[in-house]
């Protein structure tokens, strides 16, 4: 009974959605993805409880990694189920209805960037209307009829400084937060970063993470309700709770920590791609047999989308970038969900605990060494 309301509720919201669609701008099309997920959103128990076993066939490998990394089964398994994709705020990190500004900027380059071009817009409107003030007046007084006997005035040498001076001077006031910027954004990363490995891919994303066991993640664009099928075997978005705009979700996020500097290493397995987050104040090209390097800072968790911004082919539309920026522990819980997923020198407080009743379970020397069976054992 419940069953068939929620697919009549389904139904409604996907034909309301088709036909909006013939009309909608890329903003109104995530709103009534909203409406859709909010529509499913009593089905999302049902949904989790669906999405566990996917975790629990991943746990197997859990205490393997963690024989090598840290003997901890106990705490491995613990976290390794707890990980739920966040759910986005509306008009963060994505698009708005009408929106003429730049997106609110998550990022310390972003929010610098941001005040400069607030700034730029400023001068730019000072001075235009300045120089328009200045043109109305010498119109209006000195045309041939209101002045018939011309100034024989050649030089004013006063003026003529000033004029010059005062142009190179906001020239310079423009130029050094400019290149202040520029520095600021290629900014090498820290020894000590997280590095996310990019490959742009027609028509997907993939990220590695080297520093986290070498595990890959790939991103494809989910499909769009009544529209052509994109991604063969990639659900409908909507149909999770936590899905964000239509065009924009994927169906896995590069998850990364947030409040620390990340080295992003972007690169193309076969066309020029080019990795865009708006509101990260982020955009690198991805190169097929090159790597391009910059860091990214996310000051704040949440979800934040953007798009492949460099022609490469007919599916360029339909290759979204959906970062999700979690702290720390989650983004390790995150991390233990995918096989062979492992955190190294950057263990939480909580896993040494356990850790230290190893050497009881195998006394035979260095936890970091006991077979994998007995982190199993332990586990249990
Ligand atoms: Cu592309």
């Amino acid at each position: 009974m419940i069953g068939v309301r929620l697919k009549s509720l389904k139904r409604h919201g996907r034909s309301k959605e088709v036909e909006a669609q013939k009309t909608m701008t890329l903003g109104k099309i995530s709103m009534s993805a909203g409406r859709v997920g909010k529509a499913l959103g009593l089905s999302a128990i049902g949904l989790l409880a669906a999405a566990v076993p996917s975790f629990a066939q991943d746990a197997p490998a859990a205490p393997s990694a963690l024989a090598t990394g840290a003997a901890n089964g106990a705490a491995m398994a613990s976290s390794a189920g707890s990980y739920t994709p966040m759910t986005p705020t509306p008009g963060i990190g994505m698009p708005v209805d009408g929106g003429l500004n730049l997106q609110a900027q998550f990022s310390p380059t972003g929010v610098y960037g941001e005040w400069l071009h607030h700034g730029l817009l400023w001068v730019c409107a000072i001075i235009s209307l300045f120089v328009l003030i200045l043109l109305g007046i010498i119109i209006v007084r000195f045309n041939r009829r209101a002045n018939p006997v011309a100034s024989k005035t050649s030089h004013n040498t006063v003026l003529e400084v000033v004029w010059t001076l005062l142009p190179v001077l906001i020239l310079v006031g423009i130029a050094i937060p400019s290149i202040d910027l520029i520095a600021k954004q290629y900014k090498p990363a820290p020894k000590t970063a997280l590095t996310v490995k990019i490959t742009g891919n027609q028509w997907f994303w993939t990220y590695g993470y080297p520093d986290n066991g070498d595990f890959e993640v790939i991103s494809n664009m989910l499909n769009i309700p009544g529209e052509p099928t994109i991604n063969n075997g990639v659900r409908e978005v909507g149909s999770k709770p936590w899905d964000g705009p239509s065009h924009l979700e994927v169906d896995n996020r590069m998850v990364v920590p947030a409040g620390e500097p990340i080295r992003l290493q972007i690169t193309a397995a076969d066309v020029i791609h080019s990795f865009a987050v708006p509101s990260l104040w982020f955009k690198l090209d991805a190169v097929p047999g090159r790597i391009n390097e910059k860091v990214l800072f996310i000051e704040k968790p949440g979800v934040y989308y953007g798009q492949c911004s460099e022609l490469c082919g007919a599916k360029h539309g339909y290759m979204p970038i959906a970062v999700e920026a979690l702290p720390r522990d989650k983004y390790n819980a995150w991390v233990l969900t995918h096989a062979g997923g492992a955190i190294d020198g950057q263990k939480p407080a909580a896993d040494a605990a356990p850790a230290a009743a190893a050497p009881a379970a195998a006394p035979a020397g260095d936890a970091s060494e006991a077979p994998a069976g007995e982190a199993t054992a332990e586990a249990e």
